[in-house]
């Protein structure tokens, strides 16, 4: 379907003129679209392989950018989705799929940090998001992703792609094989302590990258968090830990070299500090479990690639077709790196929260 036939579902300020694509999302296919009047748009099609149901997501979406455009003053501090002509956060074209538009924001984003203060403020933003939902009742949200951060249940799925092994691939990777299986019982530890309650239920971003914070142009300060299609109850200390995972290693997450991949613990201190100046209402338990929160994210993430790599790279898209091994092999790494600095990082976290919090 043409994108201008798709725009003109929406309740647009001008005609549009020109669209082009945007953005290196690994799900979504993006667009930014400008019109006659100069406003400015992004125009997304929602994925329907990775979100099943689109309607609950922009459910979930819409409730909480109305409620966070309640909390703040700025209104570049929340994003904006332009309703269709029909009053719908989504519109669905002939051909079944889905779309959203929402307004484009002046600023940018960042792939990996430029320095200690761009990490410092997203750790911030975060950190935010946390806060200003911290009274939201998490359980009204859906969980658009079914047991999106339920280790145990990823494991279950990991082994049985194992034993399927549909691409004939998990003879070569063996070796990779074996370490996501031997993680098995740390890889468990949060999930077993929301289940438990341990760890209270949140409202949850889940795609806590670098990338999907929102730098100011001028000042380069934190604006807001983007990309909420994975905002759902969840654990804090999963979304602490995925930033750390992409923005404290030092090397990309599809890096070749694995020599150049490992946790940097600097900025892991960095974040730290962003993410519990503004995440103030985090438990006692939450703190304590921030940096297992950071070596079981990098561990699911490593486990997912691997999965979708034995699949067939079904789920992630992919430029190359080791691309999926690449990255699986980056991320194990880095849990291997995490787990010998483990000491380091609770001591890190125990110095942050003192300074922050004064205990
Ligand atoms: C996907 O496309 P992107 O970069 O927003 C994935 C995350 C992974 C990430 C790994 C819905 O996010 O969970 O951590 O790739 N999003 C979904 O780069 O599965
Ligand atoms: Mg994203």
């Amino acid at each position: 379907m043409h994108i201008q036939q798709i725009t003109k579902a929406f309740r647009l300020n001008g005609v549009p003129t020109n669209w082009v694509e945007f953005g290196h999302g690994h799900i979504n296919s993006t667009f930014k679209v400008t019109t006659d009047t100069g406003a400015e748009y992004i125009l997304q099609k929602i994925n329907k392989y990775v979100f099943r149901n689109p309607i609950r997501l922009m459910s979930n979406v819409s409730a909480v950018t109305d409620y966070l455009r309640t909390k703040v003053d700025d209104c570049r501090m929340a994003m904006h989705f332009i309703p269709t002509v029909r009053g719908l956060y989504y519109y669905r074209d002939s051909e079944g799929e889905f779309w959203r538009m929402y307004d484009f924001m002046r600023g940018f984003c960042l792939d990996a940090p430029e320095s200690d203060e761009d990490f410092y403020q997203s750790g911030l933003a975060f950190g935010r998001f946390q806060e200003l939902l911290s009274e939201f009742p998490a359980d009204t949200l859906y969980e658009t992703i079914p047991e999106f951060h339920n280790t145990i249940d990823r494991y279950k799925q990991f082994k049985n792609s194992v034993s399927i092994d549909p691409c004939g691939r998990a003879a070569g990777v063996q070796e990779e094989i074996n370490f996501v299986l031997s993680h098995e019982e740390v890889g468990s530890t949060l999930q077993k302590m929301r289940v438990s309650g341990q760890l209270p239920l949140r409202v949850t971003h889940n795609d806590t990258k670098l990338n999907n914070v929102l730098l100011d142009r001028d000042t380069r300060k934190s604006l807001c968090v983007l990309d909420l299609d994975t905002v759902m109850p969840g654990l804090s200390v999963y979304d602490f830990g995925d930033s750390i995972r992409f923005g404290a290693a030092t090397a990309a997450e599809d890096e070749q070299d694995l020599s150049k991949m490992s946790m940097d613990l600097h900025m892991f201190e960095v974040y730290t500090k962003g993410f519990l100046e503004a995440a103030t209402a985090l438990t006692e338990k939450e703190v304590e479990m921030l940096p297992m929160g950071a070596l079981v994210m990098t561990l699911e993430v490593g486990l997912r690639f691997l999965k979708d790599y034995l699949d067939g790279d079904l789920y992630f898209k992919t430029a190359y077709p080791e691309h999926n091994l690449v990255r699986a092999r980056t991320q194990l790494k880095l849990v291997a790196d995490m787990e010998a600095k483990m000491d380091e990082m609770n001591r890190i976290v125990a110095e942050v929260k003192a300074a922050v919090r004064g205990n």
